[in-house]
């Protein structure tokens, strides 16, 4: 998991599936940090395209990581005046998490603020899947849903922050070829010390994108 946050302000890391405007980088809502991405409006925006905006990214869990889990924050806002219309299961605009194929998160009613999801990855210790988060804007439904209720669709804002795969358990050491020393400058003996004795597990955790994320999940903030 590369920029499961987004603070470096934009999408790197993550496969960019366009629709209309979205999804974009912003960081006028947002769960932690500066920045969150902002995956759709359920409307307008996201017209002239293909209506779904997505963004995603491959995941490789190693067969030693123990009770991995996913962990994310989510929003759904509708537009203001419209927050006391509810839905009722599938409507024309929503969020959706998905690991491959599987769908994980289903948001499509007013959240009331950031909330927080999880979803175990066990089954997919030892594999390589692909994380999709996505907001899909169904016209069809959309008309469906202006027809019965005699009433105009109205803007439903998406965001997603705080994205993060964790994991617990421990690289298996490997018998590897011995590096020799590297010589170090006689000037510095003392920075260089930590990169030879523990600096491996760390950089191990961080190849396989299991980055630790309470720090981040603590500044969750809530309405
Ligand atoms: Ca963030």
């Amino acid at each position: 998991m590369f920029n499961g946050g987004f603070e470096t302000g934009d999408f790197s890391g993550w496969d960019v599936t366009i629709s209309g405007i979205f999804p974009k980088v912003q960081g006028d809502e947002v769960s932690g940090g500066d920045y969150a991405a902002h995956m759709g409006d359920g409307g307008e925006g996201m017209y002239f395209s293909r209506y779904t905006a997505a963004i995603a990214q491959e995941i490789s869990l190693p067969a030693w990581a123990e009770d991995p889990l996913l962990q994310l924050a989510f929003l759904v806002e509708f537009a203001e005046g419209i927050e006391d219309v509810e839905f009722h299961g599938n409507e024309w605009g929503w969020l959706e998490v998905l690991v491959d194929d599987q769908q994980v998160l289903y948001a499509c009613s007013e959240s009331n603020g950031w909330q927080e999801h999880e979803y175990d990855l066990s089954e997919y210790i030892g594999k390589t899947f692909t994380l999709t988060v996505r907001s899909v804007l169904d016209v069809e439904a959309m008309w469906d849903w202006e027809n019965e209720n005699e009433s105009y669709s109205f803007p439903i804002y998406f965001f997603t922050d705080d994205i993060s795969i964790t994991a617990s358990g421990a690289k298996p050491e490997e018998p590897g070829p011995t590096e020799p020393e590297p010589e170090e400058p006689k000037e510095q003996p003392k920075k260089k010390l930590p990169q030879t004795g523990g600096a491996l597990p760390l950089e191990g955790l961080l190849s396989l994108g299991l980055l630790t994320v309470g720090a981040a999940l603590l500044k969750l903030r809530r309405k």
